[in-house]
């Protein structure tokens, strides 16, 4: 055989080879052009390395050092085109077709409790509550003594509460207050109201820290969701009604949630309820509420003649819980992918 003709055939297979491997579109179709070319008995190469054996002996130096160029070029466009189909990346000579439906990629999203904060915030929002911040670091005034709650009071005891050790202090708090993990986010009501003269109408969403033994509904950190409104003439027919919207705005109407108000008693609201939801059968409480104490109103220099309000304590973990039929609070911590991606 030619020399020139055996050089000829090597070309026009470098050039086929390099053309079916970056059109080979799947893994299944870039085997099948790899077997064609590169398969050890019968593939293109293999045969056109039959050839060689037929030119002649002068030429078969020149010969072989072409065939070993096209071979490691057409083991290379295998190589790129397998890189390609593993990086996922669209094919470089297929046409894109711009009008197919697109391939969603889910990377992740919102953990369960994040989302009810959200949609918390939302209804709340349309019902005009404003959302506000308060520190998880709180000095005990805030966290008892302006929510009435004196120095003798059990709720203050060291084994309920995780106080911290630390010399360095939240700024603007007092030196002479012992810091603490808050326990409830109603020391939120009295950062606003010291700051805000009425009306004052606003949520507060956020971690709280108590030393509970973890169980089914019980967690050592856990979220509330503290409401606060105060004006003149409100009622505890206000009160309900909000919690009420809040809860059929949430759970989607009257006939998927009843709520039940518990006569109770927290030292900074009187009269004082705690707030049941009907689940599996039972009840299971969800939160604390009532109307703010007038001692508390005094503290913050509100007069209890002139306004009146009213507050209310919700633990998010337990109506997440509840939306989702979810019947163990741990295992919302647990942080199994498995369980998450449910929600
Ligand atoms: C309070 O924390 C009051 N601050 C609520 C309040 C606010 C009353 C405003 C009046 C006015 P309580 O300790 O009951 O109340 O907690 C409220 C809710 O938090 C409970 O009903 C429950 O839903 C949730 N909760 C309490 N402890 C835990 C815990 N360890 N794990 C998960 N959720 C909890």
């Amino acid at each position: 055989m030619a020399l020139a003709d055996f050089l000829a055939s090597l070309d026009t297979l470098a050039q086929q080879a390099r053309d079916a491997f970056a059109s080979a579109g799947a893994a299944e179709a870039l085997e099948a052009v790899r077997i064609e070319f590169l398969g050890a008995k019968s593939g293109h190469l293999r045969l056109v390395q039959k050839g060689l054996g037929k030119v002649d002996k002068s030429d078969k130096p020149a010969a072989g050092k072409r065939f070993n160029e096209v071979k490691t070029l057409i083991e290379s466009a295998f190589n790129d085109a397998q890189q390609r189909l593993a990086g996922g990346g669209p094919s470089e000579t297929l046409p894109f077709d711009v009008t197919l439906p697109g391939q969603a990629v889910r990377v992740g999203h919102l953990h369960p409790i994040t989302q009810t904060i959200r949609e918390m915030k939302d209804i709340m929002g349309r019902l005009g509550f404003t959302a506000v911040e308060g520190p998880e670091i709180e000095d005990d005034y805030h966290n008892f003594e302006a929510l009435n709650i004196p120095l003798s009071h059990p709720a203050r005891d060291p084994l309920d509460n995780f106080y911290l050790k630390c010399a360095e202090r939240a700024a603007g708090d007092s030196a002479t207050h012992p810091l603490l993990l808050r326990s409830q986010t109603s020391t939120v009501q009295i950062r606003v109201m010291e700051k805000t003269p009425p009306p004052v109408r606003i949520i507060s969403l956020g971690r709280v820290y108590r030393p509970d033994t973890a169980d089914a509904t019980h967690y050592p950190m856990f979220h509330q969701i503290e409401g606060l409104l105060i004006d003149r003439g409100v009622t505890m027919a206000d009160l309900k009604s909000v919690l009420r919207l809040f809860c059929q705005s949430y759970f989607g109407g009257d006939d998927q949630v009843h709520v039940r108000f518990r006569p109770s008693f927290f030292p900074f609201t009187e009269p004082s309820v705690e707030v049941d939801m009907n689940w599996q059968g039972g009840w299971m409480e969800m939160g604390g509420a009532g109307m703010v104490d007038p001692n508390v109103l005094r503290a913050v220099g509100y007069d209890p003649e002139e306004v009146t309000g009213f507050a209310f304590g919700l633990g998010v973990e337990r109506i997440c819980m509840r939306q989702h039929n979810i019947t163990d609070i741990r295992a919302l911590y647990q942080n199994d992918v498995r369980f998450l991606s449910q929600f």
